[in-house]
């Protein structure tokens, strides 16, 4: 082999290693490598020509070709891993998360202060031994209306502005009395339950309107219940959400669905009783209505009206929020406003 094949191979080699030490990325290592060893790569060329080569100096040549081309192959390789190294350093520098730094914290937000009250409510009621029942916001006539003592026709009907649905065959609920009946209609008595839930009236809004507002209604029935039992059931619920010192008074008053009916009063909170413009000077707050069960009701769900009786009333959860937080207007709960919202938990 001629001294100048040699230099041309090893400068080749030098040349290649050079440039592999500078290549700055895979696409400049994979040009390379065609340039060197790709089949028109010069040292293909030099390893065809060794054919040409007198047959004494061909053994030599190529190994020397061979050596060449597996250290050629080795640094390309070396230098491949060596970027792909570098990389994965920059993506990792660059993506990295400090998971030493504090989160940032969330605002936990607070509940609606119609959610604090209907809690509340409810749990003095459960105490009592009452389970909690809800049921659909869109009802049938009959369910809302008919089993309810409340035919087609009665003036009750037209003042509650029922919203309707699907002509005439759906509404939406005007109180939550339908679930006690459906209550009634899946059990057998004793019931002791309340439910809460939104209601729906075609009110045009003002500060004591919404056209969707919440109630709370309870019904016991079971042989024996009489007017005592509602008495000492309703007042010792105020003593218990409002406090034990509170004065109440029943009024009567009529509602198709309960017979005798009463509305029950509390002395007004803000002045003790003295009159104030809360309660219009008279001393005493509008709380609840309720009665005992009229027996049209009982007998429509096909309770023996002769042996069960019972008693039921109904509030409204904004009311109570109202006198409970003096909040002056209805439409406050509704405003979605967070500064008035998010003042009500652990009042
Ligand atoms: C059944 C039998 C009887 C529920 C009752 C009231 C009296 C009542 C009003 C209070 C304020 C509605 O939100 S409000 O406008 N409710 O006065 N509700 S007795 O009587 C029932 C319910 C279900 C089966």
């Amino acid at each position: 082999m001629t001294e100048s094949l040699r230099e041309r191979l090893e400068q080749l080699r030098r040349e290649v290693e050079r440039e592999l030490e500078t290549a700055n990325g895979p696409a400049r290592v994979e040009e390379i490598r065609v340039r060197t060893l790709g089949k028109k790569g010069a040292l293909t060329a030099e390893a065809k020509a060794i054919g040409a080569l007198p047959p004494a100096e061909r053994p030599e040549a190529g190994e020397l070709v061979n050596a060449i081309k597996d250290a050629l192959e080795a640094a390309i390789a070396a230098r491949e891993a060596d970027l792909a190294g570098s990389e994965l350093s920059r993506r990792l520098e660059a993506e990295a998360l400090d998971v030493t730094l504090p989160a940032r914290r969330r605002g936990q937000g607070t509940r609606h202060p119609l959610s604090i009250v209907t809690a509340d409510l409810l749990d003095v009621f459960r105490r009592m031994g009452f389970s909690v029942a809800s049921g659909p916001e869109v009802e049938t006539p009959w369910h809302n209306f008919e089993a309810l003592n409340i035919p087609a026709g009665h003036p009750a009907r037209e003042e509650m502005d029922t919203i309707y649905l699907a002509g005439r065959d759906l509404l939406l609920r005007t109180h939550t009395s339908p679930v006690q009946i459906r209550v009634m209609e899946s059990r057998e008595p004793p019931v002791r339950v309340v439910c809460p839930g939104r209601v729906f009236r075609s009110d045009t809004p003002d500060a004591s309107h919404s056209p969707y507002f919440h109630q709370i209604e309870g019904l016991w029935v079971e042989e024996g219940i009489s007017l005592a039992h509602l008495k000492w059931a309703l007042v010792e619920f105020v003593h218990q959400f409002f406090g034990p010192d509170v004065d109440t008074r029943f009024r009567p008053s009529y509602f198709p669905f309960t017979e005798p009916s009463g509305e029950l009063d509390m002395q007004c909170l803000l002045c003790r009783g003295g009159g104030c413009r809360t309660c219009k000077g008279t001393g005493w707050l509008e709380l609840l209505g309720c009665g005992m069960v009229h027996p049209a009701v009982l007998e429509a769900v096909g309770w023996d009206s002769e042996r069960y009786t019972g008693f039921a009333w109904g509030m409204g959860v904004e009311r109570v929020a109202m006198l409970k937080y003096g909040v002056p207007d209805i439409r406050m709960f509704f405003e979605n406003d967070v500064r008035f919202l998010r003042q009500f938990e652990g009042r």
